[in-house]
């Protein structure tokens, strides 16, 4: 099979459930959960899943999903049905926990939200319980979800869930969400504790990019005895960020975030909404430049949690979840750019059919982020830096 073997060294293991694939956010919805057919397809025909120990994700429980969720909440996805948004009675709750365009009532909303929720939690476990050196799971990585309330595509916040089995092990876990949109959601969850470092790259614009929050100077609690004082990192950017000036950014957030706060696993959220010509992002990167960073980051010899996020024009996606699957399992270089014949539904990879087309230049976005605008970011989360280590 392509000569696609075990990495030496190090096991990756991989968490998906097709059951998960089946569900629908509404004709209209960006949000395409067969994006992970398409990802599948690629994983499978490439060969990659004899590099991998392959787990079908089970349902998260209810008393799992408990650990950040309100009961309350939880009990209300679980009995909701598509009926109910009609229904006078139910209208106060469905407000109260932002249901409507963004986050539907959809056929099996409990289910879906349980099993990309159980994909994660078995992942951090397979880390813990030093099953696992890498652990992926692609149809994790929902980012926006509160405590209370759904946000932005996303109902239950499975990658606090996972950072949260990961605190069972380790003393100090790094969060790093290269999503377009902003992590708020895990920001929130580990806004006063110093036990998580999150770290963001997101499009910024207060007023018209969802969600709004995530500028340079908002970096946690400010008060000197709360321990979450400084603990959140951010890199607001704005239309049009390219390959090699993201990868430098990120390079440099990074070793020094690592070098500041020496954590013990890293949670990678790999949102492909950031890459070039997708249906909602703004950014201009390729699918080599989305990977550059999830290979940064494995460079650092961390116990390793990746999962995906946004991503709204399915064919990259699938594109970049594939490639860095090949880079998790140190086979990048034994891939064949061009898509096998073997995929089924090739046709949505026309008319190159490789698995690296140039998407920079497919729908340019002019670049608005000036080599000083970006020289000052790093500059700035140094200084950042210096202050929360106190
Ligand atoms: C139904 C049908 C919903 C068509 C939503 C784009 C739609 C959007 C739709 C859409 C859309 C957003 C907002 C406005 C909040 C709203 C998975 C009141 C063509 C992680 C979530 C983006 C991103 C939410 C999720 C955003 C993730 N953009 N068509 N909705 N205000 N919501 O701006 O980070 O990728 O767009
Ligand atoms: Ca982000
Ligand atoms: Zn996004």
């Amino acid at each position: 099979h392509n000569g696609i073997t075990r990495p030496k060294g190090y096991t990756v293991s991989y968490h998906a459930n097709p059951a998960v694939e089946a569900h629908h956010f509404g004709s209209s919805h960006p949000m395409k959960p067969w994006r992970l057919v398409l990802t599948k397809e690629l994983v499978l025909a490439y060969g990659m899943h004899h590099a991998m120990d392959l787990y079908l994700s089970r349902a998260a429980t209810f008393e799992e999903m408990a650990e950040f969720h309100t009961e309350d909440y939880l009990e209300f996805l679980r009995q909701v049905i598509p009926a109910d948004m009609e229904a006078a009675e139910q209208s106060d709750r469905i407000a109260s926990y932002n249901i409507g365009d963004d986050c539907p009532i959809f056929d099996g909303l409990f289910n879906y939200c349980s099993l990309y929720a159980g994909g994660t939690v078995d992942a951090a476990r397979k880390l813990v319980n030093n099953q696992a050196d890498i652990a992926i799971n692609w149809s994790g990585g929902l980012h926006h979800a509160k405590k209370t309330e759904a946000s932005g595509f996303c109902y239950v916040n499975d990658i606090v869930l996972g950072i949260l089995q990961l605190l069972r092990f380790h003393p100090r876990v790094m969060y790093i969400d290269i999503d377009v949109h902003h992590g708020d959601g895990v920001e929130q969850a580990f806004w006063s504790t110093d036990r998580v470092l999150t770290v963001s790259f997101h499009k910024y614009d207060k007023d018209n990019f969802f969600p709004g929050t995530g500028a340079l100077d908002s970096n946690g609690p400010s008060h000197p005895l709360n321990p979450g004082s400084r603990h959140a990192i951010n890199v607001p950017l704005n239309d049009g960020i390219e390959d090699g000036d993201y990868l430098q950014l990120f390079k440099a957030v990074i070793s020094s975030c690592v070098e500041t706060y020496n954590p013990g696993a890293i949670v990678l959220q790999c949102g492909a909404d950031s890459l070039g010509c997708d249906r909602l992002g703004c950014f201009n990167l390729n699918v080599t430049g989305h990977g550059a960073c999830v290979a940064y980051t494995k460079t650092l010899g961390l116990p390793m949690l990746v999962v995906g996020g946004g991503g709204y024009t399915p064919r990259n996606v699938s594109r970049a979840w594939a490639h860095e699957t090949s880079i998790l399992i140190d086979a990048a270089d034994k891939i064949d750019p061009n898509i096998p014949d073997t995929v089924t539904f090739r046709n949505q990879f026309a008319p190159d059919y490789s698995l690296f087309p140039p998407l920079s230049e497919m729908r340019k976005i002019e670049n608005k982020n000036s080599k000083q605008y970006l020289n000052n970011l790093v500059a700035t989360i140094r200084e950042q830096l210096r202050y929360m280590q106190g």
